[in-house]
């Protein structure tokens, strides 16, 4: 059994592996190699604990055996979701051996987007944390087996049984003889999260191949060694602290990832002083609480060689302080659960590193910038980011008309970003033209709270839109018609009751008459950016 995608096409497979790109190895690789090469190695720091490298490996295999031994393996999926703690890689892993493909959902999010995810892949585990609202007790699980009737084991970390209880299967062995039984190189490893624009969140199918070779390389690009301690402070399964190198590069190259539980900068500082950090991977807001708390925290702060900031627009003004403030070099990160990730390369000249979001990881991306009749714009000229490439995807999992939207005839992938491509292939990001508010680095598709909006029987029309926020970058607004009686408050509670992440309820909510429409019809968005821009109003 082996789980639908799109897969390149057979030539330019050809050339990934003859090129070394594609080495037909399972993503659990550099953890196997590590374990048989120095057992001994501190791989994972999480609270009080410390795993070696033969640790991580024998417990990921233990749990692998016991999935193995009832009856779960290849084209099964796995839905999980786990904070920031040690066992995050120890299933990731565990999963992978067994050849079953995880979604990682967030910890923030909630029942609307895990029934999504249930929906679409149809998981016969679930992992969670009793310490999840939604898994305090077992309703939701009830749910989640209504919406997916082959789940048939359920782990949780924190249960009081050992039945359920993910701690003892991590550690019980099996009694089966058992052989690890990863999927095939060029096949779904697992699923990555779509920050999406649509009104159902998507899942991107990586294979061991495209996203191993995206690892590696970005393990070089950041001069990872046996000698790194990363610090992992942004949601553990996101793309950016998984893979950009992330950990799964830290244990690539035999250093060892530090588990933060969030981005707060006085948290993370104890960290980095204690544990000799000397690299971490944030969002731009959290750059910006750390800059204001870094000067009384000096000290703490020594060991930190590497800022690696991504996931939204960082400002020119604040990259320059922080080499100043931070003492630390700045890379910025232009990635995307999708594929491309682009780096300002650790040896680029100040103006390259402040002002750009850096090149791609690999020659063999192919970046075209172009105009909306698909032609290239000249450099330096803003115009749509289209890629294809040894380690961005074909197509998300089971979407045709979406796909039929995003990708071209030639399999390039439109990620509905505007860029300015600058001399030697640095891009700039400039805009976006995907119907989506980027809230700190967190994705909020329009569509996807519309709807939800438009749910309620006293809305007639919704628009969500984003507005400029000083620390977020940007931050939502509900443009709505309907009834007198809207009240945010109110309708904030609805929101949340319908089971949406909090980071998705709009931050601002505003009443029209009627929504401004274009020529053709459709609502004018620009409009209402234009509308937020010049009034200023009293949060509501
Ligand atoms: C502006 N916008 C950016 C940047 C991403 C590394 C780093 C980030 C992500 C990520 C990732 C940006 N400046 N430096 O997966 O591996 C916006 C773009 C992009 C979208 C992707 C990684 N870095 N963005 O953020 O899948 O709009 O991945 O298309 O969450 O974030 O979002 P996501």
């Amino acid at each position: 059994m082996t789980l639908p995608f799109t897969p390149w096409p057979d030539e330019m497979a050809r050339h990934y592996r003859q090129q070394g790109y594609w080495i037909d190895a399972p993503l659990t690789r550099g953890v196997a190699y590590q374990a048989h090469e120095r057992p001994d190695a501190i791989a994972l720091i999480c609270g009080e604990r410390q795993l070696s490298y033969a640790e991580l490996d024998r417990r990921a295999a233990c749990l692998a055996a016991n999935l193995t031994a009832r009856g779960l393996g290849k084209g099964d999926t796995a839905l999980v979701q786990l904070p920031n703690v040690a066992e995050f890689y120890l299933v990731f892993l565990a999963l992978l051996k067994a050849g079953i493909a995880p979604v990682n959902a967030l910890f923030s999010h909630r029942q609307l987007e895990l029934s999504a995810y249930a929906r679409q892949v149809q998981p016969r585990l679930v992992v969670a944390a009793r310490q999840h609202e939604l898994f305090a007790n077992d309703d939701f699980l009830s749910e989640l087996h209504r919406l997916s009737p082959h789940l048939s084991a359920t782990l949780l970390l924190g249960a009081s049984d050992r039945e359920t209880s993910l701690e003892h299967w991590l550690e019980a062995p099996s009694e089966t003889g058992w052989q690890e039984s990863h999927t095939a190189p060029d096949e779904v490893a697992f699923f990555q999260l779509s920050g999406g624009s649509t009104g159902t969140p998507k899942l991107i199918p990586r294979t061991h191949n495209d996203y191993d070779y995206s690892v590696r390389a970005s393990a070089d690009i950041c001069g990872l060694s046996t000698e790194t301690r990363f610090l992992c402070a942004l949601p553990a399964g996101h793309n950016f602290p998984m893979s950009s190198p992330g950990a799964l590069g830290v244990f690539h190259a035999g250093g060892c990832v530090v588990m933060a539980p969030n981005p707060e900068p006085l948290g993370c500082f104890e960290l980095i002083e204690r544990h000799a950090v000397d690299m971490v991977a944030l969002v731009p807001p959290a750059v910006a609480l750390w800059l204001q708390a870094a000067p009384m925290h000096a000290k703490a702060l020594r060991s930190l060689r590497l800022l690696q900031v991504g996931g939204a627009s960082f400002a020119e003004a604040t990259a320059r302080r922080v080499p100043e403030v931070l003492g630390c070099r700045l890379q910025q990160v232009f990635g995307m659960a999708e594929g491309l990730v682009n780096y300002t390369r650790l040896d680029d000249d100040d103006d390259l590193v402040f002002t750009t979001q850096g090149r791609p990881i690999s020659p063999a991306d192919e970046v075209r910038v172009v105009d909306e009749q698909g032609v290239e714009v000249d450099d330096g000229e803003t115009g749509m980011l289209a890629v294809r490439g040894p380690y961005t995807f074909r197509g998300y999992y089971n979407s045709p008309e979406h796909n039929a939207q995003v990708f071209d005839a030639d399999g390039f992938y439109y990620s509905g970003d505007l860029v300015q491509r600058m001399p030697g292939g640095y891009l700039r990001v400039v805009g976006r033209i995907k119907d989506q508010i980027n809230r700190g680095g967190e994705k909020i598709a329009a569509e996807e709270i519309e709807n939800l909006l438009l749910r309620h029987s006293d809305i007639t029309h919704a628009a969500l839109v984003a507005m400029q926020d000083p620390l977020m970058g940007e931050k939502s607004c509900a443009f709505l018609v309907g009834s007198a009686e809207l009240r945010p408050p109110a309708l904030r509670q609805y929101l949340r009751a319908q089971g949406v992440a909090e980071y998705k309820l709009p931050d601002r909510f505003r009443f029209l008459d009627a929504l401004p429409v274009t020529a053709i019809g459709k609502i004018d968005k620009q409009q209402l950016r234009k509308q937020l821009a010049s009034t200023t109003t009293s949060p509501s």
